[in-house]
């Protein structure tokens, strides 16, 4: 049984939150519900690949710390290529302490996330103090966030009742969060964007509890909005053909459902 869902541009007149309209009028716009997960080390790579496949896609996301090199002039020049090629920055930081915490690690530190990240993720175990938390820093620079509601691991905790939290706090919280990342849609509210990581073409888990299911199958059956893909792309002898294929297959299957 086919469910319908709504176009892109039809939910952007449905939703409130500028940065999820931005998001859906890019999606729209380039036909695309890929993120890439750029999960590389080095800046010179990051960029580099970002600029190759920034065409493809409508979110990047980052895991700063892992980044060797780091620097303000790294995080502008990505800032300038999302301008370039009209992408949103997903900083995947996963924030996870109490509130006073969090507000420093989203807006100190060497990184200063809040300076360049559109969006950034969270856990919500702590509470919703750490979206209160995160949103006195983030509201005034027109920032938003996710929220951690179910994990694409083996035996995740996130489920059943804590993923049902954390729809309750993204439905307090709407003037900052956007949605979730998740592995099930977990609402029809038109505002909260379904985020979904472990997505591959070819393989079906990783060494370290890493499960996959194809890009169809993440929008046609799990209903959820965006695909994000790390190593489907990174580690192809091709990567710019491999995320074409990816923006493709996440593409179709969204238009699939529209029919
Ligand atoms: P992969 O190379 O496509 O497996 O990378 C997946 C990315 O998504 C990686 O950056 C993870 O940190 C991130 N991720 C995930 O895989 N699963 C989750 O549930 C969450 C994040 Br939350």
């Amino acid at each position: 049984l086919k469910t319908q869902v709504m176009s892109y541009s039809e939910r952007i007149t449905h939703c409130s939150h500028p940065l999820t309209r931005k998001l859906l009028s890019i999606m729209d716009k380039k036909k695309t519900n890929l993120c890439l997960s750029a999960d590389l080390t080095s800046s010179q790579a990051i960029l580099s690949i970002v600029d190759k496949v920034g065409g493809n896609v409508c979110m990047v996301k980052t895991h700063v710390d892992i980044v060797e090199d780091f620097s303000q002039d790294f995080v502008q020049k990505l800032v300038q290529l999302s301008e370039k090629h009209d992408f949103m920055i997903f900083e995947d930081r996963k924030f996870g302490d109490i509130g006073h915490t969090v507000q420093q690690q989203y807006k100190g530190g060497m990184y200063k996330i809040a300076d360049w990240a559109d969006i950034v993720t969270t856990h919500v175990v702590p509470g919703s103090g750490v979206v209160r938390g995160l949103k006195e820093v983030g509201l005034s620079r027109q920032r938003g966030c996710v929220l951690v509601a179910e994990m694409s691991s083996t035996g995740t905790l996130a489920k059943g009742d804590y993923s049902k939290a954390a729809v309750r706090i993204a439905h307090e919280n709407k003037d900052f969060v956007i949605g979730f990342i998740c592995q099930s849609n977990l609402t029809k509210d038109p505002d909260l964007i379904h985020m979904t990581p472990g997505v591959r073409l070819d393989v079906s888990g990783d060494a370290l509890g890493q499960q996959y299911i194809s890009p169809s199958s993440a929008i046609r059956d799990l209903h959820t909005d965006i695909i994000i893909v790390g190593r489907g792309i990174l580690t192809a002898d091709n990567p710019v053909a491999m995320a074409e294929q990816y923006q493709e297959s996440g593409y179709h299957a969204y238009q699939e459902l529209l029919t």
